[in-house]
């Protein structure tokens, strides 16, 4: 989900995205034989294929929006080059690496993978796979002069969604035309645009704070009116900025909001906040009366002191910089006692049980088994099919980690058929061909409908 962004001046503010990452397939191994003139038995110099890329992200200040990242969804790393003979190994695939903003969250169905805060926070998405070993590192005391060689690893691959929710310590909240850019243009180096009508800023602006040797970051989050919560105005948009902020300031117009009076104002914002997210409504809050210079401010203000109690509440005027100090000096004082735990975290489903070693059989409609599980495939995914001595030793491996046991359990006859992952496979008790180490039972025929390998 996106959503439509500022798109007065050129900038698109979007803080959300939905991408397709895929990193890098880790290159072949090579399966090669050193041949030199007067060197006879030049023994295996197959070498490793380079590792893939894979796929970063890098939070830093310098972005401010998730807009490139939105529109450039499908995001890819380089593959890694295959080894060659004479033991050369192949190049590494490119780590692509993107800048997201600070306040960016990663997640996976659900599931929290990052939370991207400190400025050149660096996170792998999703891993490059390793390179296949070349048939050097199949040589043993029994079999010295091995073809087998692994294809590579392929990279991670799968969507993710990305969340910003801009970091700062202050919101400033408040009806449209309350004069909260005005406000943060005034103390920070921020220039939002400000302008006598309603929903000047279509969205939030950040600035940096410094006030008595204390900084803190402030948000203004526009386009706050009744209903926003449930998608009047901006809507929502732009709530969700203020969830991770410590405290809010909530500037109120003495001159109210159309029909609505300072009081009633200050309840209907409130309310939103609370019906956006319950936490906002526990968030420490401090009132600002803003536009101290105009005749009716000073009796808002006293009225708003009388009627919440609960509040403190300030007499600022953001224009000609009255009593904005005074709000200052409270901000940095409050902002150190604000608990960490106390502040939103993001939404997160329960991380997906590591599937580890494990594979599962099942039994398809068409009566062939199903085996599944990550470690296996994986193997699948790594076996070159083209050589027979890697067919030898995926049989032996399928043997070792249990598979032939579990099929005949779940009662497999000669002639089912097994899937893995995109390849099928024959099942059969047939005996060893000749000419092979008799350990090992031949439990499986190559059977493979892609590539045609009978
Ligand atoms: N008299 C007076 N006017 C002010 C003061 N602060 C802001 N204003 C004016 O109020 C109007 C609205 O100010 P903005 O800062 O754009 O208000 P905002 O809250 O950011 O409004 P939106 O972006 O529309 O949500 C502008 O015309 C400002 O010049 C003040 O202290 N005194
Ligand atoms: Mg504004």
């Amino acid at each position: 989900m996106s959503n439509p962004g500022d798109r007065r001046g050129g900038a698109v503010f979007i803080d959300t995205a939905h991408v397709y990452l895929k990193a890098g397939k880790g290159g072949n191994g090579a399966s090669s034989f050193r041949r030199e003139k007067y060197i006879p038995y030049g023994g295996p110099d197959g070498g490793h294929g380079g590792r893939g890329g894979s796929v970063w992200f890098v939070a830093t200040s310098n972005v401010t929006t998730l807009r490139e990242i939105a529109f450039h969804p499908h995001i890819t790393a380089g593959d890694g080059s295959p080894g060659g003979g004479n033991r050369r190994d192949g190049a590494y695939g490119e780590d692509k690496t993107l800048y997201v903003p600070l306040g960016t969250v990663v997640k996976r169905d659900g599931a929290v993978l990052a939370d991207l805060k400190e400025e050149g926070q660096r996170f792998c998405v999703a891993k490059g796979g390793r390179g296949g070993r070349g048939n050097t590192a199949f040589k043993t005391r029994f079999n010295t002069a091995p073809k087998i060689s692994e294809n590579g690893e392929p990279g991670e691959e799968f969507e993710a969604w990305l969340e910003l929710s801009v970091l700062a310590d202050v919101g400033l909240v408040g009806f449209p035309n309350a004069g909260k850019s005005t406000l943060l243009a005034a103390v920070s180096a921020a220039r939002p645009k400000i302008a006598g009508y309603p929903f000047t800023t279509l969205s939030p602006n950040i600035g940096m704070v410094a006030h008595k040797g204390k900084g803190f970051a402030a948000a203004d989050i526009p386009g706050l009116i009744e209903g926003a919560h449930e998608g009047k105005g901006l809507g929502d948009l732009f709530l969700k900025h203020v969830l991770r902020t410590k405290l809010l300031v909530h500037l109120v117009d003495p001159a109210g909001f159309g029909d609505l009076k300072p009081e009633k104002a200050v309840r209907v914002i409130e309310k939103e906040l609370k019906e956006f997210h319950p936490l906002l409504a526990k968030k420490t809050t401090l009132l600002a009366v803003n536009k101290a210079d105009l005749p009716e401010a000073e009796a808002v203000h006293a009225l708003l002191a009388k009627k919440f109690k609960k509040r403190e509440v300030f007499l600022i005027s953001a224009a000609t910089g009255k009593g904005v100090p005074r709000l200052l000096d409270r901000i940095i004082k409050l902002l150190p006692s604000i608990k960490e735990e106390e502040l939103y975290k993001p939404e997160s489903a329960p991380a997906p049980a590591a599937r580890r070693g494990g594979f599962s059989v099942e039994r398809a409609g068409d009566g062939a088994f199903l085996v599944s599980g990550p470690r296996i495939e994986k193997l699948i995914a790594m076996t070159n099919f083209a050589q027979p001595d890697s067919w030898d030793r995926l049989r032996r491996i399928f043997r070792t980690i249990g598979l032939d046991k579990a099929l005949k359990k779940a009662g497999a006859v000669e002639g089912d058929m097994v899937r893995v992952g995109p390849r099928e496979f024959e099942w059969s008790d047939a005996a060893l061909p000749t000419g092979r180490p008799s350990k090992f039972a031949y439990k499986y025929r190559k059977f493979d409908p892609d590539s045609g390998i009978a």
